[in-house]
């Protein structure tokens, strides 16, 4: 018998056994996660309106890297059926994609007609997902609002989004919801806000002059938080017809794709721990505490006051437990620390939590660098962020939506060193770890998603960072390889 149970076992002498699917529960998702902007490219092909991106982009080369686009990106709207040949090849489980919402709704409005060249396409590409096996994870927003929108009555600064975003959100549950089990609303409305509204580094590039004269218009104080309200708003519409007219038949889920910095006091006064708290308010609270009680967070209400849009008690009902299961997107930490109030002349989201979030202390990194300047590298936060919700928010479901790392661009590599990704390999390694320590806790995870299936369009960053675990050759015919990290995974996956 003793024999047996040898043979019977690959590695009986391994000293640390290798993290593998066993050692997570029963039915838990693994994926990767992509997004229309960054993969499909075809930006003018199937009658698709223009989005926001296309726009900034075109308008605003200068705020990209290397002043590209997502034109082509990684013609995942060609390629569809050789990305899911990959992802089935890997032994995954799912693949968290986003639609496009102009591709959809060319100018925004059920008014200007549904495009069903867009339907198609993703028919074709939910179909190719389960015919391979692989369950289709669909977000309806990553930050490509169509452009008509934007010129109609200013995008997400209006409430009209709302009605419209409801209209677009019910055509998917309708047409695709029969194969659709998880849907998410949102991706990162904390992103498309400060982003968008109070940085201006992502579109549609609006902030304070003071801020950035590159913003040639915005309010970097007030229309970050109109627009989080109306992303909040519009989610909590788009979850009450699904949950009024599909659910109870398509028997999915749907929910909300957050994000989140785990953050770190620089020291532990008192001072610096409070830091912490308004630091993990203005960035996760903001949306966990009005998904959760139906209103913004005592310290954002205590600290931006009147510029901070009210709920009615309609709207509060509405929003409150809008969910069936929160997506978290966790990439690094930052140390924080008190910023004693002042009465500023400039007032910008950026400040407004009254603290600074540094990645040294005394000199010294919070984890190590990545290619993108905002990643150092800090994997137990994923179990700390967990934790924290699990234990402020009541345990709710939760899966991974994202987590990944990115590394530079090397032109002067060749295609076999730019293969090899060890680090990338150690960051999933240990972040995946960090996460089964925190099921063991008690946290509700139900799944992971690396971010990415492969390399694409990293926004600001344009192509000059790859987040991808398989490459994209970009200088000849977008080809694709696995890099060492594609090929650990499928290791674990099918272990
Ligand atoms: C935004 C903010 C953080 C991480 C990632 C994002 N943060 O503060 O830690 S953007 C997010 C996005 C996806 C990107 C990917 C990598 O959903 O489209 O390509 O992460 O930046």
């Amino acid at each position: 018998l003793f024999f047996v149970f040898l043979l019977g076992s690959s590695s009986p002498c391994a000293s640390s056994p290798e993290l593998g699917r066993s050692g997570f529960p029963r039915g838990f998702v693994f994926g990767t996660a992509s997004s229309a902007y960054q993969y499909e490219g075809a930006s003018r092909e199937g009658d698709k309106g223009p989005s926001i991106w296309d726009n900034f982009t075109h308008m605003h080369p200068e705020k990209i890297a290397d002043r590209s686009n997502g034109d082509v990106a990684v013609d995942s709207y060609h390629r569809y059926k050789e990305d899911v040949a990959i992802m089935k090849d890997m032994g995954l489980d799912a693949y968290r994609f986003s639609i496009s919402w102009p591709r959809i709704l060319p100018n925004g409005s059920l008014s200007g007609g549904v495009n069903r060249e867009g339907i198609k396409y993703y028919n074709s590409l939910v179909d190719e997902l389960i015919a391979k096996g692989l369950q289709p994870f669909v977000t309806l927003f990553h930050w490509d609002s169509p452009q008509a929108l934007e010129d109609r009555y200013g995008g997400f600064l209006s409430y009209h989004v709302v009605g419209d975003f409801r209209d677009y959100a019910e055509i998917c549950f309708r047409e695709f919801g029969d194969r659709v089990k998880h849907w998410i609303t949102f991706n990162e409305p904390w992103s498309y806000s400060a982003g968008g509204y109070a940085m201006g580094i992502l579109a549609p590039g609006r902030c304070s002059r003071w801020e950035d004269p590159g913003c040639g218009a915005g309010n970097s104080g007030r229309e970050p938080y109109v627009v989080a309200h109306h992303q909040l708003l519009a989610h909590a519409a788009a979850v009450a017809v699904y949950r009024r007219k599909y659910q109870s038949f398509q028997k999915g889920k749907i929910g909300i794709t957050l994000v989140s910095n785990w953050m770190v006091p620089y020291s532990n006064s008192k001072s610096n721990t409070d830091a912490v708290e308004r630091a993990l308010d203005f960035m996760y609270g903001w949306f966990m505490d009005a998904l959760t009680e139906g209103d913004y967070p005592f310290n954002m209400r205590a600290l931006v006051k009147d510029r901070l849009p009210k709920f009615t008690r309609k709207q509060s009902r509405l929003v409150k437990g809008s969910f069936d299961f929160i997506g978290l997107n966790y990439y690094t930490a930052r140390y924080v620390h008190d910023l004693p109030r002042s009465n500023r002349v400039h007032k910008s989201y950026i400040t407004d939590s009254c603290t600074n979030a540094t990645v040294t202390r005394n000199g010294i990194p919070i984890g190590p660098r990545a290619a993108s300047a905002w990643l150092y590298i800090y994997p137990r936060g994923i179990r700390d962020l967990l934790l924290y919700t699990k234990t402020k928010y009541d345990n709710p479901v939760i899966f991974i939506t994202e987590n990944g790392v990115s590394e530079l661009d090397n032109t002067t590599s060749s295609l076999e060193e730019a293969l090899e990704d060890k680090m990338r390999i150690d960051y999933h390694r240990k972040h995946l770890s960090f996460v089964q320590e925190a099921i063991r806790e008690g946290v509700d995870v139900r799944g992971y998603f690396a971010w990415s299936l492969l390399d694409n369009f990293e926004w600001f960053a344009g192509y000059t960072v790859r987040f991808g675990i398989n490459y994209v050759d970009y200088k000849d015919d977008l080809k694709r390889y696995p890099k060492s990290s594609s090929l650990w995974f499928r290791k674990f996956l099918r272990s």
